[in-house]
């Protein structure tokens, strides 16, 4: 394959709303981004995915853009971007801007134009659909639950929102929209961004017949009726050639809806669309039927066949992106390991993962310190759009949300959400004020500060791993298969080249295990436990990455 800075990058995801409050008002801002670059910068980052800081109401924070070229009040200012973007590139990293433009703010100019009148040239910006039947067009649901349709008295038609009701969904058959999509694209990169996160870009060409649901299961909605739409892969192309192609950047897709079956349509290297995407298959194996808030279990054999699944259809032809949580998931050590008693382990043994895994490694803010999920006591302390819509769902029901709090705090959002733990501090020294969202009460155990001090601490295993990565290009580029692929527990996978060949051995439990791999000539290079040796008698969450001699 190609070689390129952004497979050989290591990703750090900032979410600036929790990063770090430089002027103590609660909420974190873009100096205090500048404040923490050479801490971003010692972990070895290559590249900062900063999500949007875009002028915006907050509906859903930030990801319902009221002005494209303007940075919101509560993060700073122009100069304070400007400043940001230039410390970045001092250090030699780059910075990835969220792009989010299958719907905006219905505070942008466009949007309050287009509801008007019927005749106003912004009309056809966004979907508008007269009613049916004395209700909406059809029974489509958002994402955050409620029909994807609001009605607006001005002109007594419905407008499309698959998000929240002020996330109007912009209308990308009208070719003025993707000429104002390039020219922000545009006006970004040439103030020198090196690439963007492309929000649900999978959603942006809809299905002209807007026909009624085709099943009660949203995740299959999603992929017939939301996502990959018949003119998707025109207008990405098009972009491509446009803008995306006339700069040395790096392109990510978020989407749901994008399966194995479509991966390749957006980031095959002879397609000329996106460099990598973000696809959902691990992310959803834990939700049910009734979506995110439904969780069910699931097993290491089915995460490990997701991984198996993407790398064989990619190899050779396009790159992937390997990530374990974001802003809209629950905490990876809580959810995909464990954050009880072996919480560090796990939380290294994940890092392993990431670091070891055919494709462009993404951390999201926090993991790097093993944070784990919270479990807010009152509905009260939950800040996330989408969780509320569910508390007032459970409402609607004739429910008690109380009742229904487990999956809040199993599987929402704010998990995510709640402030970095700098310090044993007050506030964990996010903040000097009370801040937007409640800290993880374990911030006195579970910082920034002590783990610098600590030599073993979970903080310093991700600056070795980043390192080990960088140290072994295999890592990046070879081959990749996983052995005893039916192994309950263990996560077990050869990484080779021409010269070099290393096995990674991850025991997913709770358990001492004793795996036997049928491998000779092992040289143990990385482990987690400070009493490791050769054999595979594996602890509980233990690591052991080993090369191969023959
Ligand atoms: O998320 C898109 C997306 O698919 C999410 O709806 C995800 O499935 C959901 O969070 C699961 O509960 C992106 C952003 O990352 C998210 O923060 C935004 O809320 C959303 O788009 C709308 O812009
Ligand atoms: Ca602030």
């Amino acid at each position: 394959m190609k070689k390129t800075w952004w497979k050989e990058s290591v990703v750090y995801q900032i979410y600036p709303r929790s990063f770090n409050d430089s002027n103590n008002d609660g909420i974190g801002d873009i100096r205090g981004v500048v404040q923490k670059l050479d801490y971003i910068k010692s972990l070895g980052i290559d590249v900062i995915w900063l999500c949007p800081v875009y002028k915006s109401p907050n509906d859903d924070n930030g990801y319902d853009i009221a002005d494209y070229r303007n940075i919101m009040d509560e993060f700073g200012t122009m100069d304070d971007f400007d400043e940001l973007l230039a410390g970045i590139h001092e250090r030699g990293m780059k910075l990835v801007m969220d792009l989010v433009v299958n719907h905006s703010s219905d505070e942008h100019a466009w949007f309050e134009a287009s509801r008007k009148s019927k005749d106003n040239p912004y009309r056809d910006y966004y979907i508008w659909k007269p009613g049916k039947n004395g209700g909406p067009p059809n029974d489509w649901e958002g994402f955050f639950g409620g029909s994807a349709w609001q009605h607006d008295e001005a002109t007594d038609e419905y407008y499309l929102h698959l998000f929240t009701t002020k996330q109007p969904d912009l209308n990308w058959e009208n070719p003025k929209v993707r000429e104002e999509v390039n020219d922000i694209i545009k006006y970004w990169f040439d103030k020198g961004v090196d690439g963007f996160r492309m929000d649900v870009i999978s959603l942006i060409s809809k299905r002209p017949a807007y026909a009624d649901m085709v099943s009660p299961v949203f995740e299959e909605v999603i992929e017939k009726q939301y996502a990959n739409g018949p003119r998707i892969h025109e207008f990405l192309k098009a972009m491509n050639e446009a803008v995306l192609s006339k700069y040395d950047i790096m392109t990510v897709g978020e989407g749901p809806g994008i399966t194995l079956e479509h991966g390749l349509d957006y980031v095959g290297e002879d397609r000329d669309e996106l460099n990598m995407v973000f696809h959902f298959d691990h992310m959803f194996l834990d939700m049910g039927d009734g979506g995110k808030f439904d969780p069910i279990p699931y097993t290491l054999t089915a995460f490990k066949d997701v991984f198996n699944r993407w790398d064989e259809k990619l190899k050779g032809k396009g790159w992937g992106s390997i990530f374990l949580g974001n802003h809209d998931f629950p905490r990876m050590v809580s959810r995909f390991a464990t954050d009880g008693a072996y919480r560090e382990e796990a939380s290294k043994l994940l890092a392993t993962l990431l670091m070891t895994m055919r494709g462009t490694p993404y951390v999201y803010q926090g993991d790097e310190i093993g944070m784990s999920n919270v479990s807010f006591e009152s509905t009260e302390d939950y800040r996330d759009v989408e969780t509320l819509n569910y508390f007032k769902q459970l409402w609607a029901e004739g429910k008690d949300p109380m009742d229904h709090i487990h999956n809040a705090h199993k599987m929402g959002r704010d998990n995510a959400r709640t402030p970095i733990q700098w310090s044993g501090e007050v506030n964990g020294g996010f903040s000097e004020t009370q801040p937007w969202i409640r800290v993880n009460p374990n911030y006195p155990d579970v910082n920034v500060a002590s783990q610098e001090r600590d030599e073993r601490s979970v903080l310093n295993y991700f600056r070795k791993m980043i390192q080990f990565r960088k140290e072994n290009p295999t890592f990046v580029y070879g081959d990749y298969e996983s052995i005893q692929n039916d192994h309950p527990q263990i996560y077990a996978y050869r990484r080779w080249d021409e010269t070099n060949e290393y096995l990674v051995v991850l025991n997913f439990s709770d358990q001492e295990v004793d795996f036997s791999p049928i491998i000779t000539g092992l040289e143990l290079l990385v482990y987690n436990y400070d009493d490791s040796t050769e054999d595979l008698l594996m602890s509980p969450w233990e690591v052991k990455v080993f090369r191969v001699h023959d």
